[in-house]
């Protein structure tokens, strides 16, 4: 049996890759970072937790992480842990290096000071294009990020590289771009969206305050992508992958797909707040998704529209319920 270590366990990606690789006979085990006050929701969801062995650790303390790759011996370690906000990367920008950026040299560090033989993966991140240099997005892009958050992403990322050819270490990392779900936090723009869809729906709120509806993201579906990131460890050499639909919407589209699933029309409820600007945007991401369909014959299986409408009746759902 293959023991994976998964950081950000609690998170919506943390919860979805636990799921698969309990499913393919793995131990999983998850780093435990005790910063949420209801830490267990998504993996409760997914009906899981009691299956996970949790480990207390944070990627901002290297000590805790060599105590836990050594106690475990895990065969893979996946880096989902993050200050994952990009939001908040302006009012916490050193937080957000230290762990989005350090945390992942932590991580490796500890790999490679333990066992430099286990394989690691990386959640890096479309938003290191940032102020796009070429319409679609590839792995040869050259970046540019536009956040806080994206500059501590680039720095994981080289840093994975780096470790790659300096130590021949398995480390892989997946140029992910956006991925939504039901388990995504209310802070991002989707969830945000569909949430305050099914209370509009309900009578519960009256009104949905967003920021910048001309940008455009490559939106997919998290359940699919965790599997990109399980097959990049079963490689026969690391790699870096971009993973993504190959399909861009903006958030009005997304706006229009949510309350329509309700039979309303989004500008009757939409107010534009600009609190909700940031200081610098990426007005667009669109992923070339090529290299991961021929090498790890991945692709993305859940239509934009199929993924709103699910998030819109798993809210629904819940607000009936609570
Ligand atoms: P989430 O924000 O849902 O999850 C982040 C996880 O990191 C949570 O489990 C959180 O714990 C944990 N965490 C935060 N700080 C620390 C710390 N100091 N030490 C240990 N754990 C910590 O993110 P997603 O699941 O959406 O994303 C997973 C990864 O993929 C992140 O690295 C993100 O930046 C990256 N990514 C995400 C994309 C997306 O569209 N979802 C696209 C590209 C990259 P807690 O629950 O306690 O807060
Ligand atoms: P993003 O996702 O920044 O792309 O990062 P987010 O959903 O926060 O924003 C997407 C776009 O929507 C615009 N927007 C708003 N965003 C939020 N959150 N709230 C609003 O009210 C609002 N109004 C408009 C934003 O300006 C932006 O253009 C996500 C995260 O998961 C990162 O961790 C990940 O690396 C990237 O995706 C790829």
């Amino acid at each position: 049996m293959k023991t994976a270590l998964i950081t950000g366990i609690t998170g919506q990606d943390g919860a979805y890759l636990a799921k698969l690789l309990l499913e393919k006979g793995y131990h999983v085990v998850g780093l435990l970072a005790h910063r949420s006050t209801d830490p267990f929701w998504r993996l409760s969801y997914l009906n899981i937790h009691t299956e996970i062995e949790f480990n207390d650790g944070d990627l901002t303390d290297l000590s805790s992480l060599i105590r836990v790759v050594k106690k475990i011996k895990p065969d893979e370690v996946y880096n989902l842990a993050a200050q994952s906000f990009v939001g908040a990367s302006w009012q916490q920008p050193i937080l957000t290096s230290q762990v989005t950026g350090m945390g992942v040299l932590h991580i490796l560090e500890a790999i490679r000071a333990t066992n430099p033989q286990i394989k690691f993966y990386q959640a890096s991140s479309s938003e290191m294009f940032g102020l796009v240099q070429q319409s679609v997005q590839s792995e040869e892009t050259p970046f540019y990020p536009r956040s806080p958050y994206g500059v501590a992403k680039l720095f994981g990322h080289w840093m994975t590289k780096n470790y790659r050819e300096s130590y021949s270490m398995f480390t892989c990392s997946g140029i992910l771009f956006n991925h939504e779900s039901p388990l995504r936090g209310l802070e991002f723009v989707t969830r945000k969206v569909t949430h305050a869809v099914a209370r509009i729906a309900v009578g519960e709120q009256k009104e949905l305050r967003l920021g910048n509806i001309d940008a455009k993201r490559d939106w997919g579906y998290a359940g699919d992508y965790v599997e990109a990131m399980w097959l990049m460890l079963q490689q026969p050499n690391p790699d870096d992958y971009v993973i993504a639909t190959g399909r861009t919407s903006t958030v009005r589209d997304m706006c229009q797909i949510a309350f329509s699933h309700v039979g309303l029309n989004y500008e009757d409820y939409l107010v534009i707040d600009p609190q909700f600007y940031r200081p610098a945007e990426v007005d667009i991401l669109l992923g070339n998704p090529d290299k991961a369909r021929k090498q790890l014959k991945w692709e993305a299986k859940t239509s934009f529209e199929e993924l709103i409408q699910l998030m819109v009746e798993a809210d629904l759902k819940r607000i009936r319920e609570e």
